[in-house]
């Protein structure tokens, strides 16, 4: 089982990004902790310098399996369905300046919340067109670079459009790209799907990475999900990609950190 973080390269308010501040810190403790790799968090790619990242990363011999993008609605606003054309522009033009930066990593692009809300005033199928017109265009522009984009379903509470895994396969239908997949993330399949097995299962291989956090959004083993069955039906459908950490810093960010991978080792040897 290959294990990793979210580390975010900038501030975020977003609370279940345990790690924020220095990089080089936090990616030395991580690689001490026996995690493979960190889920870089990225707002803007031109606020972060690459090369120097690549070299961290080198360094301390972790790979980064997957850019986040959510911080660029959390802190900017941007998103694929907002009424203003010029901020539609500008999430689409955001998504592909990851592309060459994902290249670099061979790293997956993740659409979180990025993807929006239905806003006042727009219409609920006209907000999913705009969704749709922005990941095809994303999709075809990451193709020739090999990079893939995985959107993932959000719980209801935080996002309006594609709660479910359900609604993330209609969405790449509609899509049509197969560079185009989904992250499946437990905490939010816990409140959406009836069976998270189920869902993993007729997802199969369209998923193209993983979070995992508990119930409560702690680390894994702190709440009250079957990681051995989640898993097992995970790794039934061929996946091979990274299991990456997602969850509040509690107690604290380190203690949360060594808690998820101890105990996802720890599974890792009973599920065999
Ligand atoms: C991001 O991966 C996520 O899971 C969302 O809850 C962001 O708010
Ligand atoms: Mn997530």
């Amino acid at each position: 089982m290959k294990l990793a973080i979210v580390l975010s390269t900038q501030q975020a308010k977003f609370d279940a990004v345990a790690f924020k501040g220095d990089l080089e810190a936090n990616i030395a403790k991580i690689a001490g902790w026996g995690y493979d790799g960190v889920e870089l968090a990225i707002r803007d790619p031109k606020l972060v310098d690459v090369a120097e990242i690549e070299a961290i990363l080198q360094r301390y011999g972790l790979t980064a399996p997957a850019i986040g993008t959510g911080q660029a609605w959390g802190e900017e606003g941007l998103s694929f369905p907002d009424p203003d054309p010029a901020i539609r522009r500008a999430a689409i033009e955001r998504v592909k300046s990851h592309i060459p930066v994902a290249a670099r990593l061979n790293a997956v692009i993740i659409i979180g919340l990025l993807r929006g809300i239905v806003k006042p005033g727009v219409s609920r199928e006209q907000a999913m067109d705009w969704v749709v017109e922005a990941l095809q265009e994303c999709s075809a522009a990451a193709a020739p670079a090999g990079v893939r984009l995985a959107l993932e379903p959000i719980n209801r509470y935080e996002t309006t459009l594609i709660n479910n895994v359900a609604e993330g396969l209609a969405l790449i239908e509609r899509v049509g790209a197969d560079n185009f997949g989904l992250l499946l993330d437990t905490f939010h399949m816990n409140i959406e799907e009836p069976s998270m097995e189920e869902s993993i299962r007729l997802a199969g291989d369209h998923i193209f990475h993983f979070h995992v956090a508990d119930s409560n959004r702690w680390h894994p083993g702190a709440g009250h999900i079957d990681f051995v069955s989640v898993l097992k039906a995970l790794f039934d459908t061929g996946y091979d990609g990274y299991i990456s950490g997602e969850f509040m810093p509690m107690p604290d960010a380190d203690t949360a950190a060594q808690a998820a991978i101890a105990y996802l080792r720890d599974l890792e040897h009973r599920m065999k």
